[in-house]
């Protein structure tokens, strides 16, 4: 990688990595090549980007020390603040960029995601992306089936947070890194998105791999937790 890359990588890895989140760079191109126009970033294609994933130990590395500064408002999801806060922080360590930021979150006016985190963590080589269509004897008929990402450490311990794009850095020389295939056999494929499909509140998908680390007792509660009720959680610990 060329050094100013490097150096680049490294201020963005030492801005996020101590509050659990993790990136992996990525060219605009690679993630434009499997979408059809509809969801292409408008990015010359060597741009350089990071997706940025948060383990699961941003929830006390991140999360818990932000809502008890206070910095919480009492408006958007608790979790996206603190994800936006950090990412900001990103951005203003690197004033001699352009930083564009999308969050997982955000939406178009004609309703479709900004963009699709779980093809830009495939394409960046952070977690394997399985479809249907990456299952060859098919059983779910007509039913509409999404895919889920696995990652090697986390299994389905993590979230897809948002993209850093920097459309002011060219990366024509970035090495592409395959996403690690852990769920390579058929039979494990199918009960991956059974579970995740059809039984995700009990987490079972997170667990298709051994891991490395899951989410605490704590996080559990709060992410099972209905969104509109979080914030009288936080309130009932005394966070707000
Ligand atoms: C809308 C949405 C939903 C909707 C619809 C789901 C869907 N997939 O369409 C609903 C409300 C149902 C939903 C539910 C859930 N969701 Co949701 N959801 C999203 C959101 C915001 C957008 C997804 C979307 O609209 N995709 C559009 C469709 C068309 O994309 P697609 O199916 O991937 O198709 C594209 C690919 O196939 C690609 N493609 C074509 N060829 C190739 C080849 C390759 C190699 C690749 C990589 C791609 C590729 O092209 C297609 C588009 O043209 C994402 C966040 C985001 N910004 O992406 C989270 C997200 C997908 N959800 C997530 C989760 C965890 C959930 C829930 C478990 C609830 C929760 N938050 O805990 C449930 C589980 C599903 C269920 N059983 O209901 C996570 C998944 C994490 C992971 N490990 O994969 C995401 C990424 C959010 C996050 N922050 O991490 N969700």
């Amino acid at each position: 990688m060329e050094p100013r890359v490097a150096a680049l990588e490294r201020g963005v890895r030492s801005a996020l990595c101590d509050f659990g989140f993790e990136v992996s760079p990525l060219k605009v191109g690679w993630y434009n090549a499997v979408l059809q126009p509809s969801f292409h970033l408008q990015y010359p294609k060597d741009t350089l980007a990071f997706v940025v994933l948060s383990a699961p130990s941003m929830f006390e590395k991140a999360f818990k020390p932000f809502v008890n500064k206070q910095l919480l408002k009492k408006m958007n999801d608790p979790v996206d603040q603190c994800v936006s806060y950090h990412l900001s922080l990103v951005k203003e360590s690197l004033p001699e960029h352009r930083v564009d930021i999308i969050y997982d979150y955000e939406i178009l006016p004609n309703r479709k995601p900004k963009f699709l985190a779980q093809t830009a963590a495939h394409m960046a080589g952070a977690a394997y992306y399985y479809q249907r269509k990456d299952v060859r004897h098919d059983p779910w008929g007509e039913k509409k089936i999404y895919g889920v990402c696995i990652h090697p450490q986390y299994g389905g311990w993590f979230a897809i947070r948002g993209l850093l794009i920097f459309p002011d850095v060219q990366v024509p020389f970035l090495e592409q890194v395959a996403p690690i295939d852990c769920v390579a056999s058929e039979e494990k494929r199918i009960e991956l998105l059974e579970k995740f499909n059809f039984h995700w509140q009990n987490w079972s998908y997170r667990d298709i791999i051994e891991v490395k680390e899951r989410y605490s007792e704590e996080q559990k509660t709060y992410f099972g937790t209905p969104p509109a009720e979080r914030f009288k959680l936080l309130e009932l610990k005394g966070s707000v």
